[in-house]
């Protein structure tokens, strides 16, 4: 029955999505999966399932729904797991894209395959490697000495935001610093905007607290210490976000080389050197100390023990003595200091020493040093490298056909530059790509949408979606589109844990495979069971309990399907009905797809009382968007021509969402004596003389009527 309806929708255009369509658009947009792992995990179906129910909710709103899918599809994990296997990133990508399409479609999602892309495909990175060519023409991509995050086991440099508690993110290797060349992308350019625009967008507030730290704007001085001795002009300086305590500096320190360490020992050694505290002449000793970043501030600090915690420490673990004096004013410390501004936030290090990711479209001419590869013999094409074994070099830069060509400005001989991007740049993008995939003489136009619900991961607030924000910036100040927040709504989904609670994975063996379920329910009950079984954006451990309730419901639900109707629907089911509707229309606006469940059910009793056709129907469309195949298959059961993502929503019948009469339970001295039916708007006085025959004979001396409910009387 599920294929019979993806075959319905195939040869119709059912999910066809026309730009020019009828309605207001809405850009439904899920994160795209890395084809890394051999297929779509339960995970990707809490993602994807709830987030097509929305998508397709709009769209019986009467919304022109766009809701692409594709491919994360360079990277890490893909090469990784070609050099275990021994096999190929592009074949093993290729043969994943495959299955996950199948996994994709079997879900039912609303998506149009024309409108597709895989970020590996030379279509898609030429535009990748555009982008890169914009920055630097721009100045926003440059190359440094500068220390960078080294994983000697991915045998590659890594960005700040994808080492986690000093160790890289994929294979928890402690990570070293080292001082290599490396291409970056100038984000810090964009700190005060990319700070600026968070406040305005409907996302999560955590996500957005968390970018805020990121971010890590702070407002201090900086100050001058100059060195004792030798005449030297030379000056050191720190960063201080309180040159207040000026006059109680004991030491200085600055960021050691021994940085690797993920602990924070408050180790040091004194440099033998002296500088002079500009306020009040003192001579004070300057140490290397572990607790002071590199590269944060200015890599040195003025040591206050008085008043700093750390220092403190670091202070009475070497006896530095501790100096307790009044305070500056600005006015004062001012002499001394230059206000400064400082971010944590660190330019983005895009290079990867790896094989598997978009070349960089860099050519180094011995004349005109770094040239960029003109657009026009763009893509800079990946060749099926046999050998891409990672060896602290690029591997690119073993194939001489590859490496050497001709500069684009003199036409001598020169060589390409062989690190590839981060997969996080061709990330940072491809949501502008989706609505010109087809294109492929452009990226995208001025016309490009903005996303209106962006659904994914809460693992992503520091990384991709701190990427796009800073990449939408850029190419809005290139005139290049016409909005600069790309996601500015956002829901996260939770996540879905394994029955002990912990993540599912494959090295436990604690996984549940979506395909299991498919196989013997169908995927329409998966979905609904995981929209009822967890709320959406907190998930929660496995657990199937409810599987049976949701089968045994869907049955019920075919059974008034096909059954007879009864010709005038109750006051009460109409009341159920028009209440049913407003709900889980707000509920499926909301992402609270397990209340919206919970109402479907609440209604289908009401109708099992007295089923009208009209309320089966409206059972059948609230439904459809959560059960697609099913309610296709219901809809033409009910004699009418498929397909029923082209009805439109139910709205509720204002009228019927209050009751016309209620029944409320009469009580004397608080015990009930009676019930009796009244108009729901009735006032108390009106009430009581509907009771009248329970008072004869008595005296009432107090009233107590709640509304629709119950009258008390006191006797
Ligand atoms: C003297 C002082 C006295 C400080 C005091 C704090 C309290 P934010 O910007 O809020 O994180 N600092 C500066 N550069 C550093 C580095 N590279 N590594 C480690 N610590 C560094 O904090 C800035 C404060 O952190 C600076 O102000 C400096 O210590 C320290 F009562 O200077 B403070």
């Amino acid at each position: 029955m599920h294929e019979k309806w993806r075959k319905f929708w195939r040869e119709n255009n059912t999910n066809a999505y026309d730009p020019k369509g009828k309605g207001k658009p809405y850009y439904c947009l899920e994160m795209f999966s890395y084809p890394s792992g051999a297929s779509l995990h339960m995970g990707h179906y809490f993602n994807f399932a709830p987030s097509d129910t929305h998508a397709r909710f709009k769209r019986m709103c009467g919304f022109n729904v766009f809701q692409p899918m594709g491919f994360d599809a360079f990277g890490l994990p893909a090469e990784n797991h070609a050099l275990k296997t021994d096999t190929t990133p592009w074949e093993n990508t290729e043969k994943n894209m495959k299955i996950m399409r199948r996994q994709l479609e079997e879900l039912g999602g609303m998506y149009d395959w024309d409108y597709t892309l895989a970020t590996c495909t030379p279509e898609y990175y030429k535009w990748t490697q555009w982008l890169f060519v914009k920055l630097f023409k721009a100045g926003l991509a440059y190359q440094a000495d500068a220390p960078v995050n080294w994983c000697d086991k991915c045998k590659t440099v890594l960005a700040n935001e994808q080492v986690v508690g000093g160790a890289c993110e994929r294979c928890d290797t402690v990570v070293e610093r080292r001082n290599m060349k490396q291409w970056f992308f100038k984000i810090t350019d964009y700190a005060e905007k990319l700070l600026d625009g968070i406040d305005k967008l409907d996302w999560p507030n955590k996500t957005k607290v968390m970018q805020r730290n990121w971010i890590g704007k702070s407002e201090g001085a900086s100050i001058e210490f100059p060195f004792v001795g030798e005449g030297t002009p030379q000056t050191l300086q720190v960063f201080t976000t309180r040159p207040d305590t000026l006059p109680c500096v004991t030491f200085i320190a600055v960021a050691s080389d021994a940085q690797s360490k993920r602990e924070d020992d408050k180790n040091g050694r004194f440099t033998g050197k002296y500088v002079i505290n500009p306020f009040n002449g003192e001579k004070i000793p300057v140490w290397e100390a572990d607790y002071i970043l590199a590269n944060y501030g200015t890599g040195a600090i003025m040591g206050v023990p008085k008043h700093d915690e750390r220092d403190a420490e670091f202070a009475a673990k070497y006896k530095i003595p501790v100096k307790d004096e009044p305070l500056l004013k600005p006015a004062q410390w001012k002499k001394f200091g230059k206000t400064t501004t400082n971010y944590r936030l660190h330019d983005w290090s895009v290079g990867r020493q790896r094989y598997w990711g978009a070349p960089i479209p860099i050519i180094y001419c011995p004349e005109h040093g770094a040239v960029p590869v003109p657009e026009t013999d763009l893509p800079v094409l990946l060749p099926k490298l046999k050998d891409f074994k990672p060896r602290g070099a690029a591997p690119l830069a073993n194939d001489p056909k590859f490496v050497n060509t001709k500069c684009p400005i003199c036409g001598k001989p020169s060589k390409r530059e062989c690190d590839t991007m981060d997969t996080f740049v061709c990330s940072s993008w491809y949501y502008l790509r989706y609505p010109f995939a087809k294109r492929n003489d452009v990226p995208f136009e001025k016309t490009a949408p903005v996303v209106n619900k962006y659904i994914g991961g809460a693992e992503h607030a520091c990384m991709h979606l701190l990427y796009a924000r800073f990449i939408t910036k850029f190419l809005h100040d290139q005139k290049l589109i016409t909005f600069d927040e790309p996601f500015p709504s956002l829901v996260h989904q939770g996540m879905i844990l394994a029955k002990d609670g912990t993540k599912m994975s494959k090295s436990k063996g604690n996984t549940v495979a979506p395909d299991d379920y498919v196989n013997k329910y169908g995927s329409d009950i998966l979905r609904l069971f995981l929209m009822f079984g967890f709320k959406y954006t907190e998930g929660g451990p496995w657990n199937e309990d409810t599987l049976k309730t949701i089968t045994k419901f869907t049955e019920r639900v075919e059974k008034v399907a096909s059954g007879s109707f009864v010709d005038k629907a109750t006051p009460d089911l109409l009341y159920v009905q028009a209440n049913s509707i407003k709900s889980v229309r707000e509920d499926l606006e909301n992402f609270s797809f397990n209340t919206a469940v919970a109402r479907c059910m609440e209604l289908l009793n009401a109708i099992e009382k007295t089923p009208t056709k009209e309320s089966v129907e409206t059972l059948v469309l609230l439904l459809a968007p959560m059960l697609p195949h099913l309610c296709e298959e219901f809809w033409e059961m009910l004699g009418h021509t498929p397909s029923i993502f082209n009805q439109p929503y139910p709205k509720e019948n204002e009228k019927h969402l209050t009751r016309a009469e209620v029944e409320i339970a009469v009580q004397i001295n608080s015990k009930i004596v009676g019930r009796i039916t009244i108009p729901s708007d009735a006032h108390e006085h009106a009430v009581t003389k509907l009771c009248a025959e329970f008072l004869a004979g008595k005296t009432v001396t107090k009233t107590v009527y709640i509304k629709n409910r119950l009258i008390n009387f006191i006797v």
